[in-house]
């Protein structure tokens, strides 16, 4: 089942079949039976025309409403040698070797949900970093109670030359205006995403693919359900909240963003999010 957030409301796909719901966002979203939930609900709803439903899709809001937007760092070996690469000169490799080690996980805020692109809109570089990479990432939403009850796309966009001058740029270089994108929906299921689910990220430049790469998500350190606890160890999250859960995807040091570039991840089951660079 997927569900859309889109400006004329709530939309529900299941089994081919579309279905305008009635309710709002952080109430549909955040229970630990969601699934079961909409089923009940859409039994009896009569399910949208063909028209209807492009019409909506064609109008998608990033999939959130209050939910904040946290991510994890180091999940995976290329994102802690890419990192390690870039930070050598400041002497913060050593931090990201030791994070990808260690049991407690690097978690950090990622954006304020007003903060987030949707689904063909745009994402943002920094005025004053000449460095920067989209970072495609499996981000889970997880309910007020900390079970994680759907997945989605997320787009880490991140600044290499600030967080490689010093880690403690690190806010900087992942936090700020349209510095995350979200979409195109809310993957639910009664069962977990396979082993080998794949993360596949194309960038386009001018019509040309300039950069392609993929990894399947049993390259992953650690644990989804470790990720989501550690977060939720001192925080409550009144919405529930969506945490990303960390690039397996680095481009070489001679890639960086440009303008107009076109960025798409696609993870079946969940689809794919398309973002443009400011
Ligand atoms: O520690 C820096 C950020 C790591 C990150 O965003 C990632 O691995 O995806
Ligand atoms: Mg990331």
């Amino acid at each position: 089942m997927k569900i859309f957030n889109t400006t004329k409301g709530i939309l529900i796909e299941e089994n081919n079949f579309f279905y305008q719901v009635r309710e709002d966002w952080d109430r549909l979203i955040n229970s630990n039976t969601v699934y079961e939930d909409i089923l009940e609900r859409i039994h009896s709803l009569q399910p949208l025309t063909e028209s209807e439903s492009e019409k909506s899709l064609n109008q998608l809001l990033p999939p959130l409403k209050s939910q904040e937007v946290w991510a994890a760092g180091v999940t995976y070996q290329r994102s802690k040698a890419a990192r390690m690469d870039e930070s050598g000169n400041a002497g913060g490799g050593d931090f990201y070797d030791r994070v990808y080690h260690a049991e407690r996980p690097e978690l950090f805020y990622k954006s304020a949900p007003y903060r987030v692109s949707g689904p063909g809109q745009k994402v943002r570089i920094r005025k004053d970093s000449k460095w920067n990479v989209p970072e495609p990432e499996l981000t889970l939403m997880i309910s007020s109670s900390g079970r994680i009850i759907g997945y989605t796309i997320g787009n880490d966009m991140s600044s290499r030359d600030i967080e490689g001058e010093n880690p403690l740029y690190l806010p900087q270089a992942k936090t700020y205006d349209k510095s995350a994108a979200l979409g195109p929906c809310i993957y639910i299921s009664n069962s977990t995403l396979p082993e080998d689910t794949r993360i596949e990220l194309e960038i386009v430049r001018t019509g040309k693919v300039v950069f392609a790469g993929a990894v399947t998500i049993d390259q992953m350190k650690r644990k989804f359900t470790s990720l989501a606890e550690y977060l939720f160890r001192e925080m409550t999250f009144t919405h529930g909240c969506l945490l990303m859960t960390g690039t397996g995807i680095v481009p070489g040091n001679d890639f960086t963003l440009m303008r107009d570039d076109k960025i798409i991840i696609s993870i079946e089951p969940i689809g794919t999010l398309i973002n443009f660079v400011e």
